[in-house]
């Protein structure tokens, strides 16, 4: 692959550690296709995607990218960009189709034939063991809001640790528990499409759970250098204005955006204004002594996915209650982040927040999915986790964009803006290590044109154009900027 940035090298400035880890991501539902192949069974995306109405033009990840069958090339491609390290996810039902008992070892097979084709690239795969993708059969017994998920989880965890450990160093329990519990049981925009605010709260309780019971697993079968991760999509929050109830909107989604997660992980214990905010709606007696202890095994490192900030401002509560419009309100107001593509009137992803938090857009270009271009979030969530958790290692394990791209007459495919968003979320990344942040790697994300989830195919995100037709692959400009990033260990 030939680079389309002919700067000049690196300067001392611009270059990123000799040991930082270069990368890009992807999923299993989004790329692999074979839905009904060697076993596997439907998870809860199969089913969602099948329901008329969820999934913009009816898309489903029956085929998707077919990296089930095209896993040699793309581990080729990767091998192109010059990466160090490559992300993927398991698919649960794929190993292990029911979410319980022995595990299917042609599903398994897949893995460990990519593993051999990334270690023989000299790329090291970095496994995420659950990226939304659960066993229908789990969720029909009650799902992620369901106590006994968590134990399941832990027993995949140990079918994976031990079929792939001797080769995989760095593992990921849990990518995005936030969409997974919010977006998936509070506004239903994501699969399984429930709207119960209460099987949300469940559910993010049994994610960081099931989080601490799969590190437990896994230390039990992985060798002991093995480094172990979770991924969080944390919400840079801002507020519209510096006043006081602006700020009290922010604690707000904080709490149920960031600390949900964070303080369980890492302290043991539920952010008290969490459990106040959430009052009437339960008394969060669903946490059973241990949980918590459970919760905060200690990890190696953490992930952070991030793509833009979030700004909110305060809705009077008398104002709410009145039923009347708020004179301070946004006409454009942003109903924030998750709520899929073509959904009206969807429930809110943020329990207990309707009626004290409005969202507002943030200013500045958007890429196709109408998100804010904002490096500087980037920035302020690393360095906020520096401060507050100055021994933990940190990965930018996503960040990204998707934008209409096509190929032009000649098949190349140029996304100049693509190239800017990541030019400048890499050099907040370069900013938060020269201001002390142990930022241990970047991956891209993603590799390829994906199943974007309620948009179906219709955003792509990929540095690598498919064309979903044929499923032929053709490398984009930023694929090629990115590799010559990355042969320059740096920005020029
Ligand atoms: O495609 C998703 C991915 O699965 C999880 N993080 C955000 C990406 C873009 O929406």
């Amino acid at each position: 692959m030939t680079a389309v940035d002919a700067r000049p090298r690196t300067t001392t400035e611009s270059r990123f550690p000799r040991a930082f880890r270069w990368g890009t991501a992807t999923a299993a539902y989004q790329i692999e296709g074979a839905a009904a192949e060697d076993g596997r069974t439907p998870s809860i995306w199969d089913t969602f995607s099948r329901a008329p109405g969820r999934v913009r033009n009816g898309d489903t990840g029956d085929i998707a990218a077919d990296h089930y069958h095209r896993m040699h090339e793309d581990v080729a491609l990767l091998k192109g960009l010059g990466v160090t390290d490559y992300r993927f996810s398991v698919s649960w039902p794929r190993v292990q189709p029911t979410g319980r008992g022995p595990a299917v070892q042609r599903g398994l097979d897949f893995y460990r034939r990519l593993v051999d084709a990334l270690l023989a690239a000299g790329i090291r795969p970095v496994v995420t063991l659950y990226h939304w993708d659960l066993p229908q059969e789990l969720e029909d017994a009650g799902g992620w809001p369901q106590r006994g998920t968590a134990g399941r989880f832990a027993e995949y965890a140990t079918i994976v640790g031990e079929a792939l450990g001797d080769r995989v160093t760095t593992w990921t329990t849990l990518n995005e528990p936030w969409c997974a519990a919010f977006l998936g049981y509070a506004s239903g925009v994501h699969a399984p499409g429930r709207t119960d605010p209460v099987a949300a709260l469940r559910a993010a309780h049994h994610f960081n759970l099931a989080h601490g019971l799969a590190v437990r697993a896994l230390r039990d079968v992985l060798p002991r250098k093995s480094e172990i991760s979770l991924t969080l999509n944390l919400h840079a929050v801002r507020p519209l204005r510096e006043t006081a109830a602006d700020l009290d909107a922010v604690r707000r989604i904080d709490a149920l955006g960031n600390r949900i997660f964070l303080d369980p992980v890492f302290h043991g214990r539920l952010p008290e204004d969490l459990i106040e905010d959430t009052a009437s709606l339960t008394d969060w007696s669903f946490v059973h002594d241990g949980d918590l202890a459970t919760a905060s095994e200690p990890i190696d490192s953490l992930g952070i996915n991030y793509y833009s900030p979030t700004v909110v401002t305060a809705v009077s509560p008398a104002t709410a209650a009145s039923g009347l419009p708020d004179p301070d309100a946004d006409p454009d107001a942003d109903p924030g982040p998750g709520p899929g593509p073509d959904a009206t009137d969807v429930p809110s992803p943020w329990p207990g927040t309707e009626e004290r938090v409005r969202f507002v857009p943030a200013p500045g270009p958007r890429t196709a999915m109408d998100w804010p271009v904002d490096a500087d979030g980037l920035y302020e969530l690393l360095t906020r986790l520096r401060d507050e958790l100055p021994r933990t290692p940190l990965m930018v394990t996503e960040n990204g964009a998707a934008y209409d791209d096509y190929a032009d007459p000649s098949g190349a495919v140029h996304d100049p803006e693509r190239v800017a968003y990541l030019r400048a979320h890499l050099a907040a990344v370069h900013r938060a290590i020269a201001a002390g942040t142990r930022v241990r790697g970047y991956f891209l994300w993603s590799l390829l044109d994906n199943f974007e989830w309620a948009y179906g195919y219709s955003k792509r995100f990929g540095i690598v154009h498919v064309d979903f037709a044929t499923q032929r692959r053709t490398v984009k400009d930023s694929a090629r900027w990115y590799a010559a990033v990355i042969g320059r260990g740096g920005l020029a």
